[in-house]
């Protein structure tokens, strides 16, 4: 196991976190010390951030597994690894606080899959999407196969892993691998005001969007209403939500605007 103390780099900002994938020689290839380096980082973050950015040091945010560990794994060491996988990105899908990812160079293969579990992504003008595990003879193994069609549909998916299709950040950003496109060398700097944002936001209201919003979207229709009705009432019955509504009906609190 390649594992190096410095590989994943965590900065507290006042109410947010940036976390730094930080083994640029490789392109941050994500061997499995990086992951538990990734696990551990978000583990740890203490009570105080509401919200984390994720990126990647150099120039990409990261060229997926680290193909060097694949060449001797057996069938049940992969089964075990691609598991290890589930584990950690679901654990940053469903984890405590959102995770706004900073997308720039390769998003490629397990770095796509890396970026598809967190909550908000900014690519940069340099990003590009793929998934070259068709080309090596392999096949998702970090809940790409789950996560990626809902970001930009199943025959998409199909269609990059059969021929190896690239896509470039602004008809990425148009089709769904990330929710807002900004200009070269500035995803860090947005996905940080997101972060702020997105921190500041009452508690139950980031916890039932993570944890309740894709939960509801596979249930039937009335389970789902169902479900809705008891996160809005939990939501709006906690003292924050009853201060905010006050704050706005009596002036004190931004009016919606159109930017
Ligand atoms: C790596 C990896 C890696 C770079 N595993 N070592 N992912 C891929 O198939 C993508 C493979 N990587 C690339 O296509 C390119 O490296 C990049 C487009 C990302 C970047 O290109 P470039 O020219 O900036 O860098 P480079 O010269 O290709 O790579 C620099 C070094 O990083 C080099 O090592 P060096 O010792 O010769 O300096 C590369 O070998 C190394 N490197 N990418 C190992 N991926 C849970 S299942 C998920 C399945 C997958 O993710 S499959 C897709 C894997």
């Amino acid at each position: 196991m390649t594992s190096k103390k410095d590989e994943v780099s965590v900065e507290l900002r006042g109410t947010i976190a940036v976390v730094t994938l930080n083994r640029p020689g490789k392109r941050n290839a994500l061997s499995d010390g990086l992951m538990a380096q990734i696990e551990a980082a978000f583990a740890s973050l203490p009570d105080t951030v509401g919200a984390a950015v994720l990126n990647g040091s150099g120039d990409h945010f990261c060229a997926g597994l680290d193909l060097s560990e694949l060449k001797d794994r057996n069938a049940v060491e992969g089964v075990h690894h691609s598991r290890t996988w589930h584990r950690i990105l679901s654990g940053l899908e469903f984890g405590r606080i959102p995770i706004i990812a900073a997308l720039h160079g390769a998003v490629v293969g397990g770095g796509l899959e890396l970026a598809s579990s967190c909550h908000i992504r900014v690519a940069d003008d340099t990003a590009f999407f793929a998934l070259p595990e068709g080309s090596r003879g392999i096949f998702v193994g970090g809940g790409g196969s789950v996560r990626i069609p809902k970001l930009v549909g199943t025959h998409r998916m199909m269609d990059m892993m059969l021929t190896g299709r690239v896509y470039k950040a602004a008809e990425g950003v148009q089709l769904g691998f990330a929710q807002y496109h900004v200009p070269a060398g500035s995803a860090l700097e947005k996905a940080i005001e997101i972060a702020t944002r997105v921190a500041s936001n009452a508690p139950m209201t980031n916890y039932s969007l993570m944890h309740g919003l894709p939960r509801i979207a596979e249930q039937p229709a009335d389970h789902g209403f169902f479900t809705e009705a008891l996160l809005a009432s939990i939501a709006q019955s906690a003292p924050e939500a009853k201060a905010r509504v006050r704050d706005f009906l009596e002036g004190r609190a931004a009016k919606v605007k159109a930017s």
